[in-house]
């Protein structure tokens, strides 16, 4: 009754209107309102140690649904609204969706914050407010375009602050202006999400797309997350843009363990600062430059203050993802803080002779990484394996340095967002099946498997599957126009588009199905084979990847003798939102990266918890989700990480040899070139691409192609065992609980934060 009291009134005071006149975007306004109050009614969460989430991106995705479950307000809300005969789902459509990530990285930083926050413990996040994100996708011609996402509005979750710095780029000064988001954990208190943004940005600088002048840093600061490195001008700007990141963050920081009447001397005692990945590195020396310049700190003294406070999390093994940044750029930019790397570096050189440890390196390229290790004291891994490859490979040189600062911290994902917003019905299906202890203890699902032989439950977890599947076939009806059928296996790869995750090696199976079905080989059941992914601008071959994609969905669902048999959709700008249409609606997971690649993955998580069945490599959380699973709930298939970091080391690998060894694949990369492809498709593309796949192939498509063809066929065949896939799927959303985040959380604290 209270809220639908107080709901009524703020619509009456915002629109002069009642809640039945009102419009779903009327109304999203007025929850929102509504909300934000009682989020800001919450208790803040406090301690005498509080950790900072340092990132350049925070993909949280929209937050108004999430934020009504962790009030726990949810099904009341809904109530009161349909009173007025009004739909809450209607409603949420109405929110933009911030696009402050580009993936896995960011979206963890989100996953994290809700954690935190539902475990109790007191933790912000750090970060900058970019006024069109990642760019928005949109298809034309088969090809991707990049458009700006507007996502910012008058009201919205951002709170604006008064607290305001200058920040020094050299001679250039620069204003910053803080927003907040109050993040909630699940019926618990308060913590925030900061970010900062930049008092002098100017969006008219945004002509057609994206395109901007990259040198008036002092107005694009943060107007768009940084989706590639291509040239000079966007290096140095991702250098801008880190700098002002972390120099707003020690400024925030510092003023905060002051109000707190900290001794700065014992920072390390009431703060932890984790570093997500290298992009936000210049918080150790922007931080040292302080305690020395301004707060009576000898070098030794700020050296050892920071460096107990800092710990680094690596997402990745990728050189050219690892920061390399020349040193001439930084003196550029922030030529203040160049003393200090040197100093950091000059240390270093002193104590280590190895060349692979050092900070600047013999090309005068500072190396973030290593900064980070060498001036931290934790740096963890996002996966067993991919732990297992800094330590005896990526970064041995470090490991036989600081052997006890090395940890593993496998990845995790917040159910709340995961399991309870996005799939309601599986939810509300657990609860009456095994209580609602799983919702504040993942491995409560565990209570599942005693149900593995009830056929109710099998039938009632398929039904909910069915549900999403109609859900979605709608939804991508309405949006992408191509209509799937319920009853087919819903086969699902959304991600980055990266050759390593190899979206080409999919792309070869259903070419090849293609033809099996042109051949008058019909499969038994009907395959809908959807992706998403977003491609990097300036990354050639994704781009020609995304081409190739389009094209065969355009072939197969204009072919009447395949399309009863097989769909393909490719949807446009897959962001948080359609994730959490597409995975509670999967049968398939794909997860097929090249062995040792993914650090983690968290999507396979996702799909897990939702009752999909994983068909991967061994590479990232995979090979954990395999252990939990066991053989008989997973389709594990590939080179093994040895091998493949075997093959880069003898360089021996070489596609044309699969491709003439093998008629299928042979005839597979061939249709890259064939009329019907180039019919559709741009010569361009498809050649390049095609070319790629035989003289380059760095991640090794063809290596896994034949095994990938047995695998699924085998998997696809099983599907038909209606009773073996149901069982399948429980297990694997039993088995899923290990993947909360709450887990990670409490590992990060227990072993790095140590809050409480
Ligand atoms: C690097 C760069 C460098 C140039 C500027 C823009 C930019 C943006 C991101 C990155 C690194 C991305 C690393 C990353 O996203 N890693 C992913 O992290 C996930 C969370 O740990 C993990 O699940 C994925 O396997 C991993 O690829």
């Amino acid at each position: 009754m209270e809220l639908e009291k107080r709901l009524s009134e703020l619509t009456g005071k915002m629109f002069g209107k009642t809640m039945d006149a009102c419009t779903d975007a009327q109304l999203y306004q007025g929850i929102l309102q509504l909300t934000k109050g009682m989020l800001a009614d919450k208790k803040e969460i406090m301690g005498n140690k509080k950790v900072y989430y340092l990132s350049m991106e925070f993909l949280i995705g929209k937050l108004l649904s999430n934020n009504l479950i962790n009030l726990g307000i949810y099904d009341e809300m809904e109530e009161v609204l349909e009173r007025h005969g009004k739909k809450l789902s209607a409603i949420e459509e109405m929110e933009p969706e911030p696009s402050l990530g580009n993936g896995g990285l960011g979206r963890l930083a989100a996953c994290f914050l809700d954690s935190i926050a539902t475990l109790g413990l007191p933790g912000d996040g750090i970060g900058l407010n970019y006024h069109y994100g990642l760019f928005q996708q949109v298809f034309q011609d088969r090809l991707q375009k990049a458009e700006k996402n507007e996502w910012m509005e008058e009201n919205s979750w951002l709170t604006k602050t008064g607290i305001s710095y200058e920040v020094a780029f050299g001679e250039e000064k620069v204003t910053s202006i803080l927003y907040d988001i109050d993040v909630i954990g699940y019926h618990n208190g308060r913590n925030k999400l900061h970010l900062f943004d930049l008092k002098s940005v100017d969006e008219s600088l945004v002509k057609k797309g994206i395109s901007f002048d990259k040198r008036a840093v002092t107005k694009n600061l943060t107007l768009f997350l940084y989706p590639d490195d291509s040239d000079e001008a966007g290096n140095l700007l991702r250098i801008y843009q880190e700098y002002f990141l972390c120099a707003n963050a020690a400024r925030l920081i510092l003023k905060e363990l002051e109000e707190k009447g900290c001794d700065l001397r014992r920072m390390a005692e009431h703060a932890a600062i984790q570093i997500n990945d290298t992009h936000p590195t210049f918080i150790i020396p922007e931080l040292i430059r302080i305690l020395t310049l301004e707060k009576g700190f000898t070098m030794d003294e700020a050296v050892q203050v920071v460096s107990n406070t800092c710990a680094y999390t690596n997402h990745t093994i990728l050189a050219e993802a690892l920061e390399k940044w020349p040193l001439a750029y930084i003196e550029k930019a922030v030529p203040q803080i160049v003393p200090i790397i040197k100093e950091l570096n000059t240390r270093v050189a002193e104590k280590y002779k190895e060349s692979r440890v050092q900070i600047i390196d013999g090309e005068n390229r500072v190396h973030m990484a290593h900064i980070a290790i060498h001036y931290g004291y934790s740096i963890n891994g996002v996966a067993e394996i991919h732990t297992d490859i800094l330590k005896n490979t990526e970064l041995n040189s470090f490991y036989r340095i600081y052997p006890d600062r090395f940890h593993n911290m496998t990845n995790g994902i917040t159910f709340r967002r995961w399991l309870l917003t996005c799939n309601r019905e599986l939810a509300g299906l657990l609860t009456d099946t095994i209580g609602k202890d799983y919702q504040t203890n993942a491995l409560a699902l565990e209570k599942l498997l005693e149900k593995k032989g009830d056929m109710v439950v099998l039938d009632a977890i398929d039904g909910v599957k069915r549900q999403k599947k109609a859900e979605l076939s709608e939804f991508i009806r309405k949006a992408e126009g191509v209509s799937l059928d319920t009853d087919a296996i819903f086969d699902i790869q959304v991600k980055r588009l990266h050759e390593y995750k190899r979206q080409q090696m999919n792309a070869l199976y259903i070419i090849h199905k293609y033809l099996e079905i042109k051949g008058g080989k019909k499969p038994v059941r009907p395959m809908a084979f959807i992706f998403g992914a977003k491609a990097a601008p300036a990354y050639v071959i994704a781009q020609d990847i995304i081409h190739l994609l389009l094209v065969i969905a355009e072939i197969v669902n204009h072919d009447p003798e395949v399309s009863p048999y097989m769909k393909v959709v490719m949807v446009e700008n897959y962001n948080v939102s359609y994730a959490e249409k597409l995975i509670p609606a999967c049968d398939v997971s794909e997860q097929i990266s090249l062995a040792s690649k993914e650090a983690s993955g968290t999507s396979n998580m996702k799909f897990m918890l939702n009752g999909a069945v994983t068909l991967g490599t061994r590479d990232g959380a995979n090979v954990e989700i395999h252990e939990l699973v066991g053989d008989e709930n997973i389709y594990m298939f590939g080179k093994d990480s040895e091998t493949v970091i075997g093959h880069y080391a003898k360089g021996d690998y070489a596609a044309r040899e699969y491709y003439e060894r093998s008629p299928i694949i042979h005839r597979a990369v061939d249709f890259l070139l064939g009329d019907m492809a180039m019919r559709v498709g741009h010569e361009e593309n498809l050649k390049r691409l095609y070319r790629e796949l035989l003289e380059k192939d760095w991640f090794m498509t063809l290596l896994d192609l034949e095994e990938y063809i047995k695998i699924k066929d085998k998997m696809f065949a099983d599907y038909e065992d209606r009773v073996k896939w149901k069982k399948m799927m429980l297990v694997n959303i039993a088995k899923a609980g290990y993947f909360s985040s709450d887990r990670t959380i409490e590992e990060y604290n227990r072993k790095i934060w140590k809050l409480r």
